[in-house]
């Protein structure tokens, strides 16, 4: 007997360090930005009114919080002494890099927070969640032990939610999330079958895998979810990223193709066995009509698709049954991709409307609307289940405003990051946050 359920979308609240420092390796907008002045505040600000338009229109939406930045723990535990101030002058001599990583505001990109199966999924009926081990990216490794943390605290009640350790991290079970994972369905409440993307396989040198940028997800990593999710074999299909599609910039799966529902909203040159994944998809989905929008290169050619993030949208379920797409403002500069959605319109469904957003601070590090949000399909009763302070209201959004406002700096450099003043700024900010966002002490600085 399945439960009518919903789709939340939780989206990363940017944090107070937002900054560009070129991290990436393989994320082109990442390297293409480096050492760019940043503005924290527009980038808060811009991903808060995203959050409310979609909850204007209708969407559930819920907020995650960003992580303690510049983070010291870590640069402790790489051997720096003394006061944080002394600390973050040494590290800021000795290794800007290193000082970049730990006061990146990665966490912003919630997609990659972690992998989520809905209880309709799962052997126990319980909503399974494990934090992305984020294993490829030095800046990015440090996010999991806070995510399973905030994760654990709005989620709560274990006979609703189970929660895992992340994976170890090392790049054999590299793990980025729902950055690769995506649910076809008929109705969210519905079982649905769900689609494991992978980079390379890592205990076969012989695989294809990508020359030139690395592949951050395995399929190791996506088979152990499988087996901690509880998922049932017959619902699940594992797919290989086409290795060229990554040296051409797509680092994750969600940068080429995304699902909602029962369609697959995808590039011609997302998967390396395009026929055989519509194959097992449409033959696991059973009863269900299969319907996959396939976007050739010659209507948008690779290249437009990464610089546009067109596949980085958000393809939603609207209550009335409508599905929308959110699309990057950086869509509509871009001709090929404009002509395609001014065709998808016209085709008369099943995406029936588009509607765009600027997000162009978190553009500029490879991080569209997809990106920002991590989707999570709740019942009614999970919904009971959980804190309520993290959904975003008229008086949550017109809160956080104000709270960003009253603590992000509107413009930071690399040089800045080093300022003593940013971290205190920092952890007063977040503080506060936690009481308005119910989480009670998820961050080191608190304990
Ligand atoms: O991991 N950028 C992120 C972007 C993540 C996008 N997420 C999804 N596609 N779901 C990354 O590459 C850049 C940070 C810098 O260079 O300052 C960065 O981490």
């Amino acid at each position: 007997m399945t439960q009518p359920a919903v789709e939340a979308n939780f989206d990363g609240l940017v944090g107070p360090t937002h900054n560009y420092a070129g991290l990436s390796w393989g994320n082109v907008a990442s390297q293409s930005n480096i050492r760019a002045e940043s503005n924290p505040r527009q980038a808060a600000l811009q991903g808060l009114a995203k959050m409310k338009a979609l909850a204007d229109r209708g969407f559930l939406q819920g907020v995650l919080p960003p992580h303690e930045r510049p983070h010291m723990p870590t640069l402790r535990a790489l051997g720096y002494q003394g006061s944080d101030q002394a600390i973050l002058a040494n590290v800021a001599k000795a290794d800007p890099v290193l000082l970049s990583a730990v006061a990146s505001a990665s966490a912003m990109w919630t997609a990659n927070a972690a992998t989520v199966s809905p209880s309709a999924d799962t052997a126990d009926h319980r909503v399974h969640f494990t934090p992305a081990n984020l294993a490829a990216k030095f800046h990015r490794a440090i996010e999991p032990v806070v995510t399973g943390r905030i994760l654990r605290a709005i989620f709560a009640d274990e006979a609703y939610f189970a929660h895992h350790h992340f994976l170890p991290q090392v790049g054999q079970f590299g793990d980025e999330g729902a950055a690769n994972h995506t649910r076809l369905c008929a109705r969210y409440g519905d079982p649905g079958v769900e689609l494991f993307v992978y980079g390379q396989v890592a205990f076969n040198d012989a695989a294809p895998r990508p020359q030139t940028y690395p592949a951050r997800q395995t399929r190791e990593a996506c088979e152990a979810l499988v087996r901690l999710h509880k998922l049932r074999d017959e619902r699940v299909v594992l797919a290989q990223q086409n290795p060229a599609a990554i040296d051409a910039g797509v680092f994750h799966n969600d940068v080429i193709a995304v699902g909602n529902g029962p369609v697959l909203f995808y590039h011609e040159q997302a998967f390396l066995e395009e026929t055989a994944v519509l194959d097992a998809i449409r033959q696991r989905l059973q009863g269900t009509e299969f319907q996959p929008i396939r976007v050739s290169s010659r209507e948008v050619p690779l290249a437009d698709a990464v610089s546009s993030y067109l596949f980085n949208s958000q393809l939603l379920t609207h209550p009335d049954g409508r599905m929308w797409l959110a699309v990057p403002g950086e869509c509509m500069a871009t001709p090929s991709v404009r002509d395609y959605l001014d065709h998808l319109r016209s085709l008369g469904g099943p995406i029936t409307g588009v509607d765009v957003f600027d997000v162009t601070q978190s553009m500029r590090n490879g991080g569209g609307p997809a990106c920002l949000r991590l989707r999570v399909v709740l019942t009614e009763e999970e919904r009971a289940a959980m804190n309520h302070a993290v959904w975003l209201d008229d008086a949550l959004y017109q809160r956080l405003v104000t709270w960003v406002e009253g603590h992000y700096r509107d413009r930071l450099s690399q040089a800045d990051l080093a300022d003593p003043m940013l971290l205190d700024e920092c952890r007063h900010a977040l503080d506060e946050l936690t009481g308005i966002l119910g989480l009670g002490m998820v961050y080191d600085f608190q304990h």
